[in-house]
């Protein structure tokens, strides 16, 4: 929070040190109002692909690059934590301005001005509400010495958990609830046995029986309405968990073997309730090209893993050749983008049966990958053998704690030891996929950190001079930019919060001498504050 001394340097005059004054005491209200607000309504979890509240983007803002953190909350209304990492100096003003998915502009209230974090040069922070539910876009502007600029983090705004009331809270909100009770029941006795007598003369025998007869009178209505009330509560509450808590899309994913193929296919089936997911599914976008991006993890040991991208096969049907993975039980999850600019990842599990592994004559998408095997590198010096010489080599910060920001870090070296020219995969220098041992963490990465590019393309499109009625493939495939060639030999660099402590196997794809190469890596994360501090090597 910024001092008010500060301010008050600042201001040039009487007048404008009063304004200041008035602006950071309404300020520090409203954070003490936020603060309090967010302490009830604290989110679990979220859903942005799976288990990670937190999604990270990080790019240029103009000249600026930028680092931005948004920690969404698991309950609708709830405030968004935004933290903005300036990873340069001279910046003078940062906003935040989230924008409901279609709405677009239009309308938007004024952004809110991100304050400077004491001690902690170059990061802002604010908290914002999101009122509804769906895909937002977070507008972030910043202004520098050096020009100014913005980016757009997309964002999904979901009810995902049901929070309970405190117990503190019930027992003190029940004290207050009795005393009104009796105060209410007890007034309306009092009234009617005394209202209309002068001040000194007692109340006759009648009267006061009819006081009393008020009084349950009385305590009967408010027990009455309590009832109501308590019925219309319970309504409320089975709506909400019902209709309005985001619950995953049941999808159904089988092997099939054909021809001597092997063929996983995917059916999305309909939703419990109309109201709990996202939505057409003849509305997808393609996210660097593909309708889907499907991750195969083998279980328990995750010692098998694919990266394909199935071919629709009518509106809820996708279809990929299997690439040869061995036999057993897979964690499947799928990533899709809609025209709205929701994002989510499908999970379902496929039982790859055993018996002989054919090699697909062509596979359904050409920049299909898959790697058997498990990390090989030496926990204190990690490194991958890519094949054909080339190596792959984490700069891993020591140690690595949870709920802090990363940056993953990858070097990739050709066989004589020297930097690989990376050459783009998917229109990106390179895709990373972070999953916990138990399953509960997914999260599809790339250098600009979590976000779906594809929802960020769908709201850049949405909210430039000339927005699309429609997003089309050639329209998203336009704003898709290959990394230039002065990118290529530089470590691979992912922006990520893990968000619990636990083991976490990393998978790195990088593209070098025209093959896919898949570098795997193991992580043990420790709790927040066991060490490693704020940062972790940012
Ligand atoms: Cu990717």
């Amino acid at each position: 929070m910024r001092p008010v001394a500060t301010i008050a340097r600042k201001a040039s005059s009487d007048k404008d040190f009063d304004k200041d004054f008035d602006e950071a005491g309404v300020r520090q209200w409203k954070r003490l109002f936020m603060l309090l607000v967010f302490c009830l309504f604290t989110p679990l979890s979220a859903l942005a692909h799976i288990g990670n509240p937190t999604t990270i983007y990080e790019g240029l803002a103009g000249p600026v690059p930028v680092r931005v953190s948004i920690r969404v909350p698991s309950v609708v209304p709830g405030l968004a934590e935004i933290n903005v990492r300036v990873l340069t100096n001279g910046v003078t003003r940062v906003t935040a301005l989230p924008v409901l998915g279609r709405a677009g502009l239009k309308g938007a209230p004024p952004p809110d001005v991100c304050d400077p974090v004491e001690g902690k040069p170059n990061l802002f922070h604010a908290d914002l509400w999101l009122m509804d539910r769906g895909a937002y876009s977070v507008i972030m502007e910043i202004e520098s010495e050096h020009g100014s600029g913005k980016v757009i983090v997309p964002i999904n705004s979901l009810a995902t958990t049901r929070l309970p009331m405190p117990k503190y809270l019930g027992v003190l909100l029940s004290l207050i609830g009795v005393f009104l009770f009796v105060l209410a029941a007890t007034a309306v006795g009092a009234a009617l046995r005394e209202s209309v007598l002068a001040p000194g003369i007692p109340p006759s025998n009648k009267r006061v029986w009819v006081g009393r007869a008020g009084v349950v009178g009385a305590a009967l209505v408010l027990g009455l309405s309590l009832y109501g009330g308590w019925h219309w509560w319970q309504e409320v509450d089975r709506d909400y968990r019902n209709n309005r808590m985001h619950k995953p899309i049941p999808v159904r994913a089988v092997v099939q073997l054909e021809e001597g193929q092997r063929w996983l296919r995917l059916t999305v089936l309909p939703p419990q309730s109309p109201r709990s997911g996202s939505s057409s599914w003849g509305t997808l976008v393609p996210d660097h090209g593909k309708l889907m991006h499907l991750f195969l993890v083998r279980e328990p040991d995750m010692d098998a893993f694919a990266h394909l991208h199935p071919v629709r096969r009518g509106t809820n049907n996708f279809e990929s050749v299997l690439p040869p993975l061995p036999a057993g039980r897979y964690s499947v999850y799928a990533d899709v983008t809609h025209e709205s600019g929701f994002s989510q990842t499908l999970t379902a599990t496929a039982e790859i049966p055993i018996g002989p592994i054919p090699t697909p004559a062509k596979l359904s998408d050409t920049d299909d990958s898959w790697f058997v095997g498990s990390s090989t590198g030496a926990e204190e010096k990690p490194a991958c053998a890519l094949g054909d010489g080339f190596t792959m080599q984490w700069d891993r910060p020591e140690p690595l704690s949870a709920a802090s920001e990363v940056t993953l870090r990858f070097r990739v070296l050709d066989p004589s030891g020297a930097p690989a020219e990376v050459e783009p995969y998917m229109s990106m220098l390179s895709h990373a996929v972070v999953r916990r041992d138990d399953g509960t963490v997914f999260t599809h990465l790339h250098p600009a950190g979590s976000i779906s590019v594809a929802s960020q393309q769908v709201f850049q499109l949405r909210t430039g001079d000339k927005p699309p009625r429609r997003i089309t493939p050639e329209l998203m495939e336009s704003l898709c930019q290959a990394p230039g060639p002065e990118l290529r030999r530089l470590p691979i660099a992912f922006p990520y919060e893990f968000p619990k402590p636990g083991r976490y196997r990393i998978w790195v794809q990088v593209k070098t001498a025209g093959k896919v190469r898949t570098g795997v890596f193991d992580a043990n994360v420790i709790g927040k504050g066991t060490g490693g501090g704020d940062g972790n090597g940012i």
